[in-house]
């Protein structure tokens, strides 16, 4: 008997420990970087907006129903075999308000939510930023047509203005979502969706590729940095100049010589130097603060591991030409290498 008191007893505070750990989640401070219920611009807002709208009815139907399922198996519940319950037939009363309510309640969540879908995938006209956005196993590659720039892992855009972004994929299907900017929309290969973007403060807005996509899927974060319209348009002044590649004897110019003879020409294109299309573009490395799939800070320290070994950096498959394969490299080698890479700017 003591033996059954205590199990039941730890029962109850084990549902009480999960049940304070559960609303203990509920005290985070809007200091995560990929908070969705902290939308940064007009299209999380509208977003946001539908999901508050909707989330107090369900959650008062929520509690209603709990409510009267438990108060109903415990008030009539079965004292014995005779305690059969008066037997009745319709109740149009009851019938038509629990018809009346909830189809009424649909009908404002279906309103509002199909006005909100119509409205963010309306494509915007007039004065705004086009960028093709096309998910690789596993980075993002930034296209801008009208600007000629292309870039990888960070997307830049000016504040205040609409990003038309086209979602496209190069091998499997990935999900592109901006978390404080956006919903979430998928990347397709072969397809061509979209997704408009605008961010209301300059800063930096991490997200993540949404849609399992292989091996390194937890790796395929992206990251969105927004800039003043002036601060924009230096960036794109630069990204537009092709890379000035050093010549002579110097660390930087052999490690532009050992960029074609080991290869990594074939696989990455600068701007003026090589045309390789299977990884992202260098052409302006320097000006990235993260790298592979938006995972690693840009630094000499995290460059030259990748170097060394990329596949032990971040889990690819390059037997199977999906990622960028461990090429040997010497010591000096990789050195050299990223003196050229740190020109890149
Ligand atoms: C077989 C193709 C291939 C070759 C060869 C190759 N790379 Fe890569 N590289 C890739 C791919 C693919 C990625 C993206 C991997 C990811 O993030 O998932 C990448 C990523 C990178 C990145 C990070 C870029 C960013 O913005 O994320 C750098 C830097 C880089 N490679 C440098 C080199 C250098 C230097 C060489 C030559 C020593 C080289 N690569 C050879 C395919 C290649
Ligand atoms: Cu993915």
């Amino acid at each position: 008997m003591r033996n059954r008191v205590s199990a039941a007893k730890r029962r109850v505070m084990l549902g009480v420990v999960a049940a304070v750990g559960l609303l203990a989640t509920g005290c985070a401070k809007q200091t995560f970087p990929q908070d969705a219920l902290h939308p940064q611009g007009p299209y999380a807002d509208k977003i946001d907006r539908l999901w508050r709208i909707v989330f107090v009815p369900a959650a008062i139907m929520f509690f209603l129903v709990m409510f009267l399922v438990l108060f109903v198996s415990f008030r009539y519940r079965a004292r014995s075999d005779e305690d059969a319950p008066v037997q009745t037939h319709g109740n149009i009363k009851l019938e038509l308000t629990w018809t009346i309510i909830p189809f009424i309640l649909l009908l404002v969540i279906g309103v509002l939510t199909v006005k909100t879908v119509f409205d963010i995938n309306k494509i915007p006209k007039g004065n705004v930023l086009p960028v093709t956005v096309t998910g690789h196993q596993w980075w993002w590659e930034y296209r801008y047509p009208t600007l000629g720039i292309t870039t990888a892992n960070e997307l830049h855009i000016p504040t205040g203005k609409k990003v038309n972004v086209t979602l496209t994929s190069a091998d499997v299907i990935h999900s592109f979502w901006p978390t404080e900017l956006a919903g979430k929309v998928d990347a397709i290969p072969g397809r061509m969706n979209h997704l408009t973007l605008e961010a209301v403060k300059p800063g930096t807005y991490d997200g993540q590729c949404a849609e399992y996509c292989g091996l390194s899927h937890a790796n395929m974060r992206l990251r969105v940095v927004a800039h003043s319209p002036s601060d924009f348009a230096a960036w794109a002044a630069n990204q537009q100049k092709p890379a000035a590649i050093p010549t002579g004897t110097s660390d930087e110019a052999v490690g532009a010589g050992l960029f074609k003879s080991k290869g990594c020409s074939g696989c990455h294109t600068i701007n003026g130097y090589s045309a390789g299309q299977v990884g992202p573009n260098l052409t302006h490395l320097e000006t990235r603060k993260v790298f592979a799939g938006a995972i690693f800070p840009l630094d000499e320290q995290h460059l030259t591991r990748w170097l060394r070994n990329p596949p032990a950096e971040k889990p690819m498959m390059p037997q199977n030409g999906i990622g960028m394969p461990n090429l040997k490299l010497s010591d000096q080698e990789i050195a050299s290498l990223i003196s050229f890479l740190q020109t890149l700017h």
